[in-house]
């Protein structure tokens, strides 16, 4: 991507000019140097329980088991306990921090954890991260991001907005039907124990039990892209065989339409981008995608392995090309870096932050690029939401990592 002069363009927030705009995707570009993305390894996991609350350890952890043969995907729906729209907060994320932070104060001596956490250059969630690294290829949805830089470290949550929040509340019926079948998909491929079917009294064999989209697996893992070392959690459905600690034996499950024509397939090559990020980002190796037809029957399912999946579309007319994210994402996050560095802002209003607690809102725009401003006052109690939070984070981290 090419700096563009700060006149050259404006995005959907009228007055912050473009920093920086999308490579090009056309496939004669050829890439000179890989960037380099390291596997990643597994800090801790945490579950969630059905009241939500986070807990350390695997309480909500599943094992794979292939689905029965045409499994209804629509099983369950009116008993799917829905988890209420919330906004997407980095604070479980940041307690796992806190832990790894204690567990290297306790092993390496005071004060090692803040070392190792000062040469972390970005801490978010997965899903975050995979809107980034697609952003140059992504036509539809624009991303909005609050922004803060901590002792070095950038943190990125997702901002969701009250509007956008009541939208996501108020989905269609037939679309909420179509994100239920993703779920029954997770529920008929799963098993509490490794290899057994589930068998629940009142249910088919192979349910793996109502959906409640409370509980979830995480994991949190550390990685490097490029020079800059990441912090990464995210939703894990399940594994293969046991867990051992590692990514090895991660599964993610996806849903999709049968393919019947060329034009179907183009789409799921599309489609197979995000899953690809997505599971890369986790080390997941392991993708399960369940075929359905329209009416959420499962007709087929193929385990594709994640670092192959690149290779399936390479040379289509609608390829897409890692490396392409990969630069990407390191030229996003060193120019967010120095943009979130440079001390005085003109557009500051009001009694003036101390510059660790500022908040910035990071906005990536299909087709235009990435735009950056410093938010006023207003903005960052919205974001503060009338918690105890320092920006957007918590203010029991704040304290502990900020001087
Ligand atoms: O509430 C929200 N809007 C979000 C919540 C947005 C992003 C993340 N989160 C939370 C997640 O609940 C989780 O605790 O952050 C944590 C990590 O999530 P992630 O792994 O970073 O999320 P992502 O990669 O976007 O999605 C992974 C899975 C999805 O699976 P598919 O196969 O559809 O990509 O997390 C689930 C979903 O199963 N998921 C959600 N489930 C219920 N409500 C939501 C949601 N809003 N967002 C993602
Ligand atoms: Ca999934």
């Amino acid at each position: 991507a090419k700096r563009l002069e700060t006149d050259a363009g404006t995005s959907a927030n009228d007055h912050a000019p473009v920093l920086l705009s999308y490579p090009s995707t056309s496939s004669q570009q050829q890439s000179t140097r890989a960037v380099p993305f390291q596997q990643p390894t597994c800090l801790l996991t945490f579950s969630y329980t059905p009241q939500r609350i986070m807990e350390f350890g695997d309480s909500a952890l599943r094992y794979y088991i292939d689905p029965p043969p045409g499994a209804d995907l629509r099983y369950g729906y009116e008993r799917w306990i829905k988890r209420p729209e919330e906004r997407a907060r980095l604070d479980t994320l940041l307690k796992a921090i806190e832990r790894v932070l204690h567990i290297s104060d306790t092993n390496m001596g005071p004060g090692s954890g803040k070392k190792w956490l000062r040469d972390i250059a970005l801490v978010t969630w997965r899903g975050v991260m995979t809107k980034i690294l697609t952003a140059p290829y992504e036509e539809r949805d624009s991303c909005v991001l609050n922004a803060m830089l901590v002792d070095g470290t950038l943190y990125l949550e997702e901002h969701l907005t009250d509007a956008r929040l009541a939208e996501k509340e108020d989905l269609p019926t037939r679309q909420r039907q179509q994100t239920y079948y993703g779920y029954a998909f997770e529920s008929w491929c799963t098993s509490s124990r490794p290899g057994v079917p589930e068998r629940i009294h009142g249910h088919p064999t192979g349910w793996g039990g109502d959906v409640d989209t409370n509980v979830q697996w995480c994991s949190v893992v550390k990685t490097k892209l490029g020079d800059s070392r990441l912090v990464i959690g995210g939703e894990v459905d399940c594994v293969r065989e046991h867990f051992n600690g590692q990514p090895d034996n991660f599964v993610e499950l996806k849903t999709s339409m049968s393919i019947r024509n060329a034009q179907d397939e183009a789409r799921f090559e599309k489609k197979l981008l995000k899953f690809y990020v997505q599971s890369f980002l986790l080390g997941v190796p392991e993708i399960v995608v369940g075929f359905r037809t329209p009416a959420g029957r499962i007709t087929t399912t193929q385990s594709f392995k994640t670092i192959q999946i690149p290779r399936l579309v390479r040379g289509k007319p609608h390829a897409w090309d890692p490396q392409i994210c990969l630069r990407w994402g390191q030229e996003f996050l060193a120019s967010l870096k120095a943009r979130l560095s440079e001390q005085a802002s003109s557009a500051q209003t009001g009694p003036s932050p101390t510059y660790s607690s500022r908040v910035w809102r990071v906005t990536l725009t299909p087709g235009l690029g990435v735009s950056v401003y410093p938010l006023d006052e207003e903005g960052v109690k919205e974001v503060q939401g009338g918690e105890d939070r320092v920006g957007f984070l918590p203010s029991w981290y704040f304290e502990q990592v900020a001087e």
